[in-house]
């Protein structure tokens, strides 16, 4: 019997190869040790934590975990709503095992999470499901007027006591002020792209050369 037919995994998803990991968390680490250090993060503190006395070193206060991965479809072991669907679309049938380049376009940072937005192209949208950002309005109720893969990220770590699915949420609310016409407030130029801030401890790298990830389509089952 076909492990398809005995149960779903706990996602599907783009998985990145092991050496690119290795890069992006690099990346990562380079710009959360350089963000903590300037004056304009030091000044808006009290909006990224409670105990704004104390410094704070970002590579020690996100902690990351297991393989870099951007989700498209989390199915619980088949119990989320659409999971089986989703396991049938042909698309995933077709693309699974296939290997991909994701396009890692940003970097943010909140209080509660680090990630990488995704840029998916149009061959990657169809592994993309319909109601991904629907599922998000009761966090973040703009997320209904999003395109699709707006919500589309890697997790690269996550504040004590958060879970992951957060990272999705903080994109979509950072996305959803840029629709409304805020353009955050432009910081700094940094080598690797412009900083800009968008207020309650939200900051995000538009990075000048996007970074290109090679990732399998595959699933975990945890
Ligand atoms: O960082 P992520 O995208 O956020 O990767 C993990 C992965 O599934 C395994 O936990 C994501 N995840 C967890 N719960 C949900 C959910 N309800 N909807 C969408 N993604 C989820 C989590």
């Amino acid at each position: 019997v076909p492990l398809e037919e005995t149960s779903l995994p706990l996602f599907f998803g783009w998985f990145l190869l092991p050496g690119i990991q290795d890069k992006v968390r690099c990346t990562s680490m380079d710009f959360l040790k350089t963000l903590d250090t300037l004056e304009a993060f030091k000044k808006h503190l009290p909006d990224f934590t409670v105990d704004a006395e104390k410094e704070v070193d970002l590579e020690q206060y996100f902690q990351t975990n297991g393989a870099l991965h951007c989700t498209t479809k989390f199915c619980d072991y088949g119990k989320a709503e659409g999971a089986k669907e989703y396991a049938d679309k042909p698309a995933v049938k077709e693309l699974y095992g296939s290997a991909f380049e994701l396009s890692l376009s940003a970097l943010f940072v909140t209080p509660r999470t680090v990630g990488a937005r995704v840029s998916l192209s149009e061959d990657q949208l169809t592994l993309w499901p319909a109601d991904a950002e629907k599922e998000a309005v009761s966090v973040v109720p703009a997320a209904a007027t999003l395109p699709a893969g707006s919500r589309a990220h890697v997790t690269l770590g996550c504040a004590e006591g958060v879970e992951p699915q957060q990272t999705g949420f903080d994109l979509l609310e950072i996305l959803a002020l840029q629709q409304e016409g805020q353009e955050g407030e432009l910081v700094e130029e940094m080598e690797l792209g412009s900083l800009a801030y968008y207020g309650k401890g939200r900051w995000l790298l538009s990075l000048r050369e996007p970074v290109s990830a090679q990732a399998c389509f595959s699933s975990l089952y945890g």
